[in-house]
């Protein structure tokens, strides 16, 4: 046996080979874990076979314990072949599931056989300690660790919640643990060599449809400047990355919070994306947005939901959708890209709202010709599912398909692999859409990247893209989306980049 523990921790393959990001989750856990014992990563993205990459990680060196990143969605079925997989090889190995999908889910996480610990919530310190008990083997630590839910007696047992940690890493992330590095850096319209990074964590809303809110129940920390600048000059210098992907939560926070960050970027010059809200952008000063240009900000993901102020109100999003109108225009004014999203389709007034998104859609085009659209269906998450503060206070209707049935969420891990629950999960459809609006939703979906194809696509060359405005402005103009068949046959040709099935 090891005369420390060591944890074996593994993300389920979710993108191509290309499209493979730091797994940010496992560097800051074995950042944790390190700091008493060992760890290891096996990254699906890159291991393309990661079962096989698992059992032999396994075989070369005895494990405490097996921890597994899970996503809702298409990373649920790979993280069940690995547990299966991994039952089978060491029946004795307890294995940890950590990250949304278990922290949203923990009852259904935990009626798989596969599953013994699920964590919820940030897992550092909490997968720490348990590491730490299992390999004591004292049993009687299990019920002191906060975020822990396992399996006791017969049933399930959730320790009490863990308070939020402001902490963030005190080093640099492992990031050798992955081989190298630089093997995560992509090209993309920020620059040849993009990196991801996460400076700040959590966000201060309540937004129901939001799996964050439901992570952080409204906490958030921004990292302190000079932790930025140790991550920039690193990631810049010894990685080379030309351009940064932030992968924060909600980037922009108040603003005299922000000129320190700003600032560091400022220095660095290092073009960036991030998540951000409008009523945040709006209040910036016109000093702070020329620190803005001067950071370099491309483009900022907005997620503007609903032109309809009830349902903002009902979604809990506290933005309106003139302050949406009026962040398009001030992106434009400061040179920054705004990449709106919507949520079509929710399950009151569907048709009209959908409707009412499409011409909204248009004008903030107007407003912004630059803006990208990216379009989903509301899918929101089960009350059991959010933070117990907002279930408690505000809790949400219950949910009908098209039959006027409830919608009854799956209970285990393996009904989440259906189709129409990885659609669900990923926002693509809900079981109060019926056919013909699906259809005329992928319809205006079409008109609208033909007509605007997105800066963010590097793959067809601009003549493809030229054309394919060109092709489609008459339908765009008369509002004459349906059936396009053209510009499919034409997309099958070029492949136009689908922000919604490709983007975060
Ligand atoms: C990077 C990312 C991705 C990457 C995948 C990353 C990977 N695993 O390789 C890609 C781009 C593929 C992706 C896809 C999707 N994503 Co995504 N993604 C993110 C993003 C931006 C960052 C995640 C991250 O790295 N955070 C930084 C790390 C440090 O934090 P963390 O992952 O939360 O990890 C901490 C805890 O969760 C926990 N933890 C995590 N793993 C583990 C494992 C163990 C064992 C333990 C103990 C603890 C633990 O401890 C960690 C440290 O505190 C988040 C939003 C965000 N800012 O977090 C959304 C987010 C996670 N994605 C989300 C979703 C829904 C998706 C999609 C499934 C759907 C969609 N339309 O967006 C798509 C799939 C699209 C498709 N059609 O395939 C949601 C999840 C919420 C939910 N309802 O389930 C988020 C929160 C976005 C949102 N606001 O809705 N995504």
């Amino acid at each position: 046996m090891n005369p420390q523990p060591h944890t074996l921790l593994v993300n389920p393959t979710i993108t191509s080979r290309h499209s493979a990001r730091f797994p940010l989750s496992l560097l800051h856990l074995a950042l944790s874990l390190d700091r008493v014992g060992s760890s290891r990563i096996v990254d699906g993205n890159l291991d393309r076979d990661v079962v096989d990459a698992t059992l032999r990680a396994l075989d070369e060196r005895a494990c405490t314990a097996v921890g597994i990143s899970v996503m809702g969605g298409p990373h649920v079925a790979p993280a069940i072949a690995i547990s299966r997989a991994v039952r089978a090889h060491r029946p004795e190995l307890p294995i940890v599931w950590g990250g949304y999908f278990p922290t949203l889910y923990t009852d259904t996480v935990l009626a798989a056989p596969y599953v013994d610990y699920a964590i919820r919530g940030q897992g550092e310190d909490s997968l720490r300690e348990l590491v730490d008990a299992l390999h004591a083997g004292d049993a009687s630590r299990l019920p002191t660790i906060s975020g822990l839910s396992w399996k006791h007696e017969g049933g399930i047992s959730h320790n009490p919640a863990r308070a939020f940690s402001r902490n963030g890493p005190p080093t640099l992330l492992p990031y050798d643990k992955l081989g190298d590095p630089r093997r995560y850096l992509a090209r993309t319209y920020l620059g040849r060599r993009t990196v991801a990074h996460q400076a700040a964590v959590g966000c201060r809303f309540h937004c129901t449809f939001c799996g964050v809110a439901a992570m952080f129940g409204g906490a958030t920390a921004l990292p302190p400047a000079a932790r930025l600048d140790r991550d920039l000059t690193y990631l810049k210098h010894e990685l080379g990355a030309d351009s940064v992907q932030y992968f924060d939560h909600n980037f922009f926070d108040r603003e005299q919070d922000m000129i320190p960050l700003l600032e560091v970027m400022a220095r660095h010059e290092l073009p960036w994306w991030c998540f951000a809200r409008a009523d945040a952008l709006l209040n910036l000063s016109e000093s702070s947005w020329k620190l803005v240009r001067r950071s370099r900000l491309r483009m900022a993901y907005i997620g503007a939901e609903s032109p309809s102020p009830t349902m903002l109100k009902e979604i809990r999003k506290g933005t309106r959708p003139d302050q949406t109108m009026a962040v398009a225009e001030a992106c434009r004014r400061h040179g920054v890209i705004p990449e709106f999203s919507f949520m079509v389709a929710p399950p009151e007034n569907t048709e009209e709202e959908t409707e009412h998104t499409f011409e909204f859609i248009r004008a903030l085009k107007r407003v912004n010709p630059q803006s990208e659209i990216v379009i989903y269906i509301y899918t929101p998450l089960p009350d059991s599912s959010r933070h117990e503060k907002d279930r408690l206070r505000h809790p949400t209707a219950t949910l009908r398909d098209l039959h006027g049935e409830p919608v009854v969420f799956p209970s285990t891990p393996d009904e989440w692999t259906q189709k129409h629950w990885v659609d669900y999960a990923c926002h693509a459809d809900a079981p109060w859409l019926s056919e013909k609006l699906r259809q005329r939703i992928d319809d205006f979906v079409t008109v609208l990247r033909c007509r605007y194809p997105t800066v963010q696509d590097l793959r067809s060359p601009p003549w493809a893209k030229r054309t394919l405005a060109a092709a489609a402005s008459w339908r765009y103009r008369l509002r004459r989306y349906d059936r396009p068949w053209e510009l499919t046959l034409a997309n099958r040709l070029v492949r136009l980049r689908l922000p919604q099935a490709e983007g975060l």
